[in-house]
């Protein structure tokens, strides 16, 4: 990759930051850009204080900057419509994603995962099987690594996992991982993509540019992946919980399984014929994992296809998958206080991810929800409570919206609350031993929070701080 470049990187937060510094230590002239008047723009400067070539411009980007720019690397966080982009594109600079550079400035071999939802489990449990398999191996991407800020460490013989958010892949132009997946597309971030059909094609997008002898995994029981096996040149290689398949990851009985086939040939009389040899590896039951509910079931199967795939022995797979433990803020027990048992699904930041969450409790359960506004219908969430929910406590942008959609459906055991904090206490006043209390809000945290890790690391420090007697 051609370092000796003049880089506008736009946004200063996570992504912005790793992708400058990979820049700069590669001799690269940098210009960070960040339209919010409130990011310090000397703590920026103090952050890269061992590099010499680089500006920070706060607000508003002069257009003049652009006469001498390269390209501009651009943060997930920021659409391709802001208005700053638009002198860009009538000059045609252009924009690359942050996972763009970092797929142009790393080496080995790359497996990127996208879905509406899944993705943190399902990269976190490939992770862990390359990790076991590779000593160069690296999780990377939506998950909260930049996948800049490891480009560099990366060789020949590296095996990389990258979550890929749509943000992510609306500015990509070469990148090309070796294995890909869609695991499932629901609505989300629709204030983005404006329509359904545009977020579906955007998660398309991770397999646009893989070759025939590329895989992408995709999800056959979701119509909206099944069809995108029609639409891209990477070959499919379907999961399934439902349909035996022929070849890919499917159930045989309660035993998740990889069907494949190798081609061999075979002595005859009058000569060699080729035939195609079926093979079946059993990975693991469905007993055998620690992780409950049957969207992890799907989240395993194409971890193991993404796993096989990259050229992992079916041993470590199965090894590893015996010993996931799953994901911080997904589903996760904090703790029981006078017999009410507390769960963190702070990443359920919308309502199918939320769904998810409500089909996993076994108990009457009290629900803290709302967030950010995304402009996605709650109706299938509130559809989801089938009795399970006693109260539904309500905080955020949303709060208002959701009690609506609730009310339309004949729930109206509805409590609002100005924060999580109180959100907690109340649920606390209100549960009865042998209860849940979920937080898994169907919402994204920004407005309240920096971000779900942090909304899900308050409410495990407010539960924690709850009397036990
Ligand atoms: N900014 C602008 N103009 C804008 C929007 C933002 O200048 O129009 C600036 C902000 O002032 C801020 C910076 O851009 O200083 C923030 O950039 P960012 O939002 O891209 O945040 P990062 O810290 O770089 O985090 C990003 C991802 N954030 C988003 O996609 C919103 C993180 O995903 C990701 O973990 C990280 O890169 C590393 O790859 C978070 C997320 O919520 C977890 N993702 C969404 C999701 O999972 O649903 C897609």
């Amino acid at each position: 990759m051609d370092y000796n470049k003049r880089v506008i990187v736009a946004g200063a937060g996570k992504s912005g930051m790793d992708a400058a510094r990979l820049l700069l230590k590669h001799g690269a002239e940098v210009i960070i850009f960040d339209e919010n008047d409130k990011v310090d723009k000397v703590d920026i400067l103090v952050q890269l204080k061992e590099f010499d070539k680089v500006g920070v411009v706060i607000g508003k980007l002069d257009e003049s900057l652009l006469d001498t720019v390269d390209y501009m690397v651009i943060s997930p966080g920021i659409s391709i419509e802001a208005a700053f982009t638009e002198p860009f594109k009538e000059r045609n600079i252009p924009i690359w994603s942050e996972i763009e550079l970092a797929f142009h400035a790393s080496k080995g071999k790359l497996a990127a995962i996208t879905g509406t939802n899944g993705k943190t489990t399902t990269t976190s449990l490939v992770g862990e099987i390359f990790s076991a398999y590779n000593s160069s191996s690296f999780m990377v991407g939506n998950i909260g690594i930049p996948y800049t800020s490891i480009a560099d460490q990366t060789t020949e013989d590296s095996m990389t996992v990258a979550e890929i958010s749509s943000f992510q892949l609306e500015t990509i132009v070469d990148f090309q991982p070796d294995v890909s997946a869609v695991l499932n597309v629901t609505p989300d971030h629709l204030n983005r993509h404006h329509t359904f059909e545009c977020y579906r094609d955007t998660k398309q997008r991770i397999a646009e540019n893989q070759t025939a002898d590329q895989v992408c995994i995709l999800n056959y029981d979701d119509e909206n992946t099944r069809s995108m096996g029609d639409n891209i040149p990477a070959a499919p290689v379907y999961f399934s919980t439902t349909k035996d398949l022929k070849e890919g990851i499917c159930l045989k009985d309660q035993t998740l399984v990889i069907r494949t086939s190798r081609i061999q040939n075979s002595k005859e009389e009058g000569g060699f014929r080729t035939i195609e040899v079926p093979e079946e590896y059993p990975v693991l039951t469905i007993e055998e994992m620690r992780l409950l509910g049957s969207h992890n079931v799907e989240n395993y199967l194409a971890a193991i296809g993404i796993a096989y795939y990259m050229g992992v022995p079916v041993d470590v797979i199965r090894k590893v998958c015996m010993e996931f433990k799953g994901v911080e803020h997904r589903i996760e027990y904090v703790k029981e206080v006078k017999n009410v048992a507390y769960y963190n699904d702070s990443k359920g930041t919308n309502p199918d991810a939320a769904i998810k969450g409500i089909q996993a409790m076994n108990r009457p359960t009290l629900l803290i929800g709302g967030g950010y506004d995304k402009k996605v219908p709650f109706d299938d969430w509130i559809l989801s409570f089938e009795g399970k929910v006693r109260y539904l406590v309500l905080i955020g942008q949303t709060a208002q919206l959701i009690a609506e959609t609730a009310e339309k459906y004949g729930f109206h055991d509805i409590i609002f609350e100005d924060n999580l904090e109180a959100a907690v206490n109340t649920c606390y006043r209100l549960a009865n031993p042998g209860d849940a209390v979920l937080l898994s809000p169907a919402c994204a945290s920004w407005g309240q929070f920096d971000n779900y890790e942090q909304r899900g690391d308050l409410f495990k420090e407010y539960v924690r701080n709850l009397p036990e007697e």
